[in-house]
């Protein structure tokens, strides 16, 4: 409602700037149904002489003779431009009707006078309704509009023909529909435009007149009178509509009451609120049972609700993002704790399996480190390099086998037993020398097999020297000694069949 209000008032204020600002006068107006209230007065309005006012309209004037009635506004309008609409109908039995209807706004507030049922030299406007045609010229009814400086009296036995502004000829009286005539004063311009009653269609307006450079109060007083003679219609006014025309130069005027309306709905939607709040409390200290039952919810409203349920989706979704971090970081543990184990084996590392479930015993990881593979190719080295030396003795052993040889052939070419005590010292010395560098061989040999165990693997077989190398040097040892020995056999067996 209070919404509704506004946007009501700021589409009347900020409407195009080049036209007036229209904006309904309620304070000026009249409306029925329900036109007044309990005690027959009408709000903001007074009703004079024979006036009747009823639920449905006012009756200024009954359809008797010589009765005169009024209706004024009480208080003066504040703007000077105005566009009124006032519904009335004019009924009657006869064919002829009289006096008429007049609408006013004058400086002050009319009083009962012989000007259609209120007094003459008025200062300002009245638009009259003429029933009866005094000067019999066959022009009436007959609407016009006249303005008074309070000088003039107005012209019955001519209708005020001479005196008025502009008119024009409409039998408003006895129509179907009520007659509607809307009365503009806008920037010293005065137009009538009247709805005839013909049709139902409120705007089914035409132009009575259109009268320039009219000046008009700065302030005045809305009315309508109305008046009977020797005959009498009904005058019935069903409403009085009113609305202030504010040029745009005078915005800023009209944009402060505005402004002023609007703190005034603030204040009193804040204080709805606070009575809305007051009550709220108080229903749940008197029904605290009954506010526990309905909760907060009903008190509620729709953005309120809104926002509940966001901040419930958001704190679920907080939830779960929790829960997958935790998860997240359980992941990282095992993760971690499976790095570790697999840094621990590749290191050789004992690693503990389980917790106490093994009851205790360590698990020996069978690899090789560093330090044994260095003393494996240590050995290795070693190896080769006694390989080496028992090739060289073996190449000395054959060296020295060939030395024989040929000592043995040139002994055996010369002749004679002269050198056989000779050649047989030679020969033991000889023997003496390779029984001793077998024992070298043997002792060489020996010491490699006593070498400290290392305990892991044996390197590659086919790097490893010394046992067949050994077996194979020992074999040709063996075949030289007992070729040599054959050889020595047969030497003697020769020198016997000499001697
Ligand atoms: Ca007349
Ligand atoms: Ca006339």
């Amino acid at each position: 409602m209070f919404l509704k209000t506004l946007l009501c008032i700021s589409s009347v204020i900020f409407v195009n700037a080049s036209l007036p600002k229209i904006k309904f006068e309620y304070k000026y107006s009249f409306k029925g149904p329900h036109l007044i209230q309990a005690d027959r007065s009408i709000p903001f309005w007074e009703y004079t002489g024979d006036a009747i006012a009823s639920d449905e309209n006012i009756r200024i004037t009954p359809s008797l003779r010589s009765k005169r009635g009024a209706v004024w506004c009480k208080n003066p309008a504040t703007f000077e431009h105005f566009s009124i609409e006032v519904v009335f109908k004019v009924t009657g039995r006869g064919r002829v009707g009289a006096d008429g209807l007049a609408i006013w706004f004058t400086e002050s507030k009319g009083i009962d006078g012989p000007v259609f049922g209120s007094n003459d030299y008025w200062k300002g406007l009245a638009v009259i309704f003429d029933s009866f045609d005094n000067d019999a010229q066959h022009n009436n009814p007959y609407i016009s509009a006249f303005v008074n400086d309070g000088t003039h009296t107005f012209e019955h036995q001519n209708d005020g023909s001479t005196q008025q502004l502009g008119g024009c000829l409409r039998d408003f009286r006895n129509k179907q529909f009520p007659i509607r005539a809307k009365v503009e004063y806008y920037e010293r311009v005065l137009t009538v435009f009247i709805n005839s009653g013909l049709t139902n269609n409120k705007d089914d307006f035409e132009l009575c007149l259109r009268v320039e450079n009219v000046q008009l109060p700065k302030s005045g007083f809305f009315g309508v009178s109305a008046a009977t003679g020797g005959l009498a219609d009904d005058h019935d006014v069903l409403a009085f509509l009113t609305h202030s025309l504010v040029p745009p130069g005078q915005q800023a005027v009209e944009t402060k009451v505005a402004e002023d309306e609007r703190k005034k709905y603030e204040k009193e939607f804040e204080d709805y609120q606070k009575q809305l709040e007051q009550a709220k409390k108080e229903f749940q200290e008197q029904h605290p049972e009954k506010a526990k039952e309905i909760g907060n919810d009903q008190y509620m409203g729709q953005g309120d609700r809104e926002l509940q349920m966001i901040f419930e989706g958001q704190n679920l979704i907080h939830q779960n993002i929790r829960d997958l971090s935790h998860k997240l970081d359980e992941l990282l543990g095992r993760q971690e704790l499976v790095l570790s184990r697999v840094s621990s084996l590749s290191s050789g590392v004992q690693v503990p399996q389980g917790s106490g479930s093994q009851g205790g015993q360590p698990a020996m990881i069978d690899t090789i480190k560093r330090h044994e593979v260095e003393r494996v190719f240590n050995n290795h080295a070693e190896l080769l390099k006694e390989a080496r030396d028992i090739r060289t003795v073996l190449n000395d052993v054959q060296y020295k086998a060939g030395v024989i040889q040929s000592g043995l052939g040139q002994v055996h070419q010369g002749g004679g037993a002269t050198g056989g005590g000779g050649l047989n010292a030679q020969m033991s010395m000889i023997m003496h020398e390779l029984q001793e560098n077998l024992r070298n061989v043997r002792t060489d040999v020996t010491n490699l097999v006593q070498q400290p165990h290392i305990g892991t693997a044996c390197p590659p077989p086919t790097s490893c020297v010394s046992p067949v190398l050994f077996f194979i040097a020992i074999g040709i040892q063996l075949v030289i000694i007992v070729g040599y020995l054959i050889y020595r056999q047969n030497k003697d067996a020769q020198a016997k069949k000499f001697y």
